[in-house]
């Protein structure tokens, strides 16, 4: 048995992140039907094709384990199959701009008398305010919930993270919202609404950085590469690769690194683990040396610091570098690019990496599940062709017959 058999979920969402949820919900075993608009579907499918006609990766990553359904729900019979699909499903997922179901006439209020026990459950770039009617992408919400603010270097221009974190973060968000709100409804019998914004889902992964806002104003922050050499303005500041718990930390190079771009790892110089560190790099001097031999000598020459770490790391690579440093108990990482992930034997075997064929790309990679429950296991499906559902669904789940179906498509509701 998967953990959410029995749960059927109405997914509209496209692009990222509400797809990134109802994935998610489909590997813990909900029936997850994607409403497309007939003829387009999920605007994604088109995007950043990488083979003529064929559905792009950016879709097929994120779309697995769901049925297609084509629907067109401003049409009046579309209306009448999407308020039958409601009445059938336990979860609406949307993603839409501001307002975009309530224009199609499904108002929260409508969706509730058409089903009191379904969540609805909605990703949005603002919550209510002054920019709620936005419409939001990744790196916006990246920018208005603090991530760009607080990345980067010290003196350098905001950067937006590499990872989803507005996207894909929003979506995990609501995906712990929707369970949420199935467990209340065991209680209640009563779905509800279920909202996350793209701000607070960005802000909320920027939690430390609110944490060091609030102690700027009682003194510099001392793990920041700014203390004690130069001045702190009114903002958290850049921190560059500084680890913000408190430990020094810092991305050093590594054995080819001239012509390698990912030739780096990164090295964290906590107390407990220094006396290994300094010994390795060939530094024993520093342990009787009390310029370097306790935390608070160090602080003010951490640069120092590391580019004698970095002087020892460029001599290994940064896999020889993590063999050494690891049974010292010195916390480090190799900087991993996305070719060696991809290749990674043992995220292949955990699932995390997964191998899946497609029957118009044929085989593609993806990123699986990385929640892994021991007692709902997750086989990682394609993503559906566009309306490859359609007529399974509107059978199976809705009873209709074969000539309500024709009709359907005929009137262009389907
Ligand atoms: N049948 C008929 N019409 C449909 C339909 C269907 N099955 N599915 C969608 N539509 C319509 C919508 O009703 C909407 O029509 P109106 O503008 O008349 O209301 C229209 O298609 C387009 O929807 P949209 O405005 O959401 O799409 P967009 O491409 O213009 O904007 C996005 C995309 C992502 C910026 C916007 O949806 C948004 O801000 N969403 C909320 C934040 C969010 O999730 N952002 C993340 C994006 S990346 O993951």
């Amino acid at each position: 048995m998967k953990a959410l058999e029995g749960v059927r979920i109405l997914d509209m969402t496209h692009v990222q992140s509400g797809p990134t949820c109802t994935q998610l919900l489909a590997w813990f075993g909900a029936d997850v039907i994607k409403v497309e608009r007939p003829g387009k579907g999920d605007a994604t499918r088109s995007q950043l094709r990488d083979i003529p006609d064929v559905d792009s990766l950016y879709f097929t990553m994120l779309n697995h384990n769901k049925r297609s359904v084509t629907l067109n729900t401003k049409h009046d019979g579309g209306k009448a199959i999407f308020t039958r699909l409601l009445e059938s499903c336990d979860v609406i997922a949307e993603n839409f701009a501001p307002g975009a179901l309530d224009r199609m006439g499904f108002a929260w209020e409508r969706i509730q008398q058409i089903n009191p026990r379904i969540i609805y459950a909605s990703v949005k770039g603002f919550g209510p305010g002054p920019y709620e009617d936005c419409k939001v992408y990744e790196n916006v919400a990246q920018c208005t919930g603090g991530g760009a603010s607080t990345t980067g270097f010290p003196g350098g221009p905001p950067v937006v993270a590499g990872a989803q974190i507005g996207d894909s973060g929003t979506g995990l968000h609501l995906a712990l919202g929707i369970v949420t709100a199935l467990f209340q409804r065991e209680q209640t019998g009563r779905g509800q609404r279920v909202v996350c914004a793209m701000q607070d889902g960005v802000l909320n992964l920027c939690r430390v950085k609110l944490r060091d806002q609030q102690r700027l104003s009682r003194g510099p922050l001392k793990e920041y590469p700014q203390y004690p050499n130069e001045t702190f303005g009114e903002a958290t500041p850049r921190a560059g690769n500084a680890s913000g718990g408190g430990q020094p930390g810092w991305i050093v190079k590594c054995k080819g690194w001239e012509t390698d771009p990912d030739a780096y790892i990164y090295v964290i110089a906590q107390a407990a683990a220094f006396d290994g560190l300094a010994r390795v790099i060939g530094h024993e001097d520093w342990l009787d040396d009390s310029e370097w031999n306790t935390p608070a000598a160090r602080l003010p020459k951490i640069d120092q610091m590391f580019a004698e770490i970095e002087r020892w790391t460029q001599t290994k690579t940064k896999f020889e570098a993590m063999e050494t440093l690891n049974p010292l108990n010195i916390p480090c990482g190799p900087v991993l690019s996305m070719k060696e992930l991809s290749q990674e034997p043992s995220l292949r075997a955990t699932g995390t990496i997964v191998e899946v064929d497609h029957p118009t790309r044929g085989a593609y990679l993806s990123v699986g599940n990385p929640i892994k429950l021991s007692d709902s296991s997750v086989e990682v499906g394609r993503s559906p062709l566009l309306g490859e559902h359609t007529d399974e669904i509107l059978r199976d789940v809705l009873g209709m017959d074969e000539a309500a179906i024709a009709s359907a498509k005929a009137d262009g509701a389907v």
